[in-house]
């Protein structure tokens, strides 16, 4: 159970959390996707809050939500705390919500206790975390990282609308993407629920993350013919889809068999299959799957990738059908924890009297990101089964509570401990 000698206010961090949760997509919760009405008005309510706190509050050029208290050394560089607060549809109510309401909790328990860091602080809402409609994935961190391409801005979504024109839709600016990176982070921390069993399972109150896997996601598509379904004989087919589902079979055997291996974590998921034209009496004329591949060792992947593009290969031929795209869409390298922001957690959750664990994240997230800038950790906390991406997604406010106050403290120790060197100016 959380300690209770914390400046972090459990009910003001829950409010929050429940405010932002009735901000759904009506018989569909919860769903506020990125770059949609409902996601903006979820934005409008964090303003409200930045401001409340006394936060100066910006939207970067990479569309991310920036509040910001300049520190008592204001050439100082800046600690930042942060997550999302866009989701999955019908996901849940506190992956990415809850390490953006608990950075900013950090930040009014900083300011109720008049303390004042050396350092500025910033609380940060990402853009787009979750995979988009756009295809994409982590819009703004990439950007904040230089990772944002003119490539990426033209991938398409809804209404055939360019990721870069949606960026100035949600107030971002992708001709002014440079000022969006940043030289001046000094560290930056990320509450997160796990999204997995294991501090429940051991009945631990924390999870310090070592880790974050690497996540490549990759595009195949098949063309075949339509045809009718009761005229074409079977040897005469040019079916997409038995094509497409040997592809699945085969990503599905190898994912297994890297995934037993003694070394290393390995999954890969097949989330997203079209099919065209789609009609129950037509031969499917185009397959497409979406590929989610995940795993701590690069070389794992590569090797993954080598294999399913033979697999499909044979399969367009086994199908009298063209692999049209095999295509990688995104592709991000594992990242390493920053080792002395762990130690500033563990000694935070020792002191306020919180059992924590070590573990990997194979879930993906900004800190991935933003730990390519400035030194990184993450801190977890227990999740009801270890469900996410589910309305059934849960947590205990004393949980989150606990996650912020030792976050809180870390912040206060990285403080103290960090002598203040001047910031490599950035257009803040
Ligand atoms: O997919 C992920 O790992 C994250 O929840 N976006
Ligand atoms: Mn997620
Ligand atoms: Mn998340």
């Amino acid at each position: 159970m959380a300690a209770s000698n914390t400046l972090v206010d459990g009910d003001r961090l829950w409010q929050d959390i429940m405010a932002l949760a009735d901000i759904t997509e009506p018989g569909k919760p919860y769903t506020r996707r990125s770059f949609t009405p409902r996601f903006l008005a979820g934005r409008a309510y964090l303003i409200e809050q930045f401001k409340a706190a006394g936060l100066e509050v910006r939207i970067d050029t990479a569309g991310n939500l920036i509040g910001r208290r300049t520190g008592a050394k204001p050439h100082a560089k800046t600690i930042m705390m942060g997550s999302h607060s866009d989701t999955v549809p019908s996901g849940g109510r506190f992956d990415g919500i809850a390490g953006v309401v608990a950075a900013l909790e950090v930040a009014r328990a900083l300011c109720d206790a008049g303390i004042e860091l050396q350092h500025n602080l910033e609380v940060v809402d990402f853009l787009a975390e979750e995979p988009s409609e756009y295809g994409l994935s982590c819009v703004g961190s990439r950007g904040m990282s230089g990772q944002l391409t003119n490539a990426m801005l033209d991938f398409t979504g809804p209404q055939d609308e360019r990721l870069g024109d949606a960026l100035i839709r949600v107030g971002g600016n992708p001709a002014k993407l440079t000022e969006a990176v940043r030289k001046d982070i000094a560290a930056y921390l990320e509450l997160h629920i796990e999204q997995g069993p294991v501090l429940e399972q051991s009945k631990t109150d924390l999870g310090l993350v070592t880790g974050i896997v690497g996540i490549t996601r990759l595009e195949i598509a098949f063309q075949g013919a339509a045809d009718h379904a009761g005229t074409t004989p079977m040897h005469m087919r040019r079916d997409a889809l038995y094509a497409a589902a040997q592809a699945v079979t085969a990503i599905r055997e190898q994912a297994e068999a890297l995934a037993s291996e003694p070394d290393g974590y390995f999954v890969a998921t097949v989330g997203i299959l079209t099919l065209e034209p789609g009609g129950a009496n037509v031969v499917p004329e185009q397959a497409k799957v979406i590929v989610d591949i995940r795993t701590g060792k690069r070389e794992k992947t590569l090797r993954f990738l080598e294999s399913i593009d033979a697999a499909t290969q044979d399969a367009a031929s086994k199908a009298s059908v063209e692999r049209s795209s095999f295509k990688t869409l995104s592709d991000t390298m594992p990242m390493d924890c920053d080792l002395g922001l762990l130690d500033d957690l563990a000694k935070s959750a020792d002191a306020l009297g919180h059992s924590h664990l070590q573990l990997a994240s194979g879930a993906g997230h900004d800190a991935a990101f933003i730990g390519q800038l400035a030194p990184a950790a993450m801190v977890f906390v227990p999740c009801l089964g270890g469900r996410s991406h589910t309305p059934e997604e849960w947590t205990e406010k004393h949980d989150i509570a606990a996650g912020a106050a030792a976050m809180f403290a870390a912040v206060r120790r990285f403080d103290e401990r960090t002598p203040v060197t001047n910031q490599t100016h950035n257009s803040i």
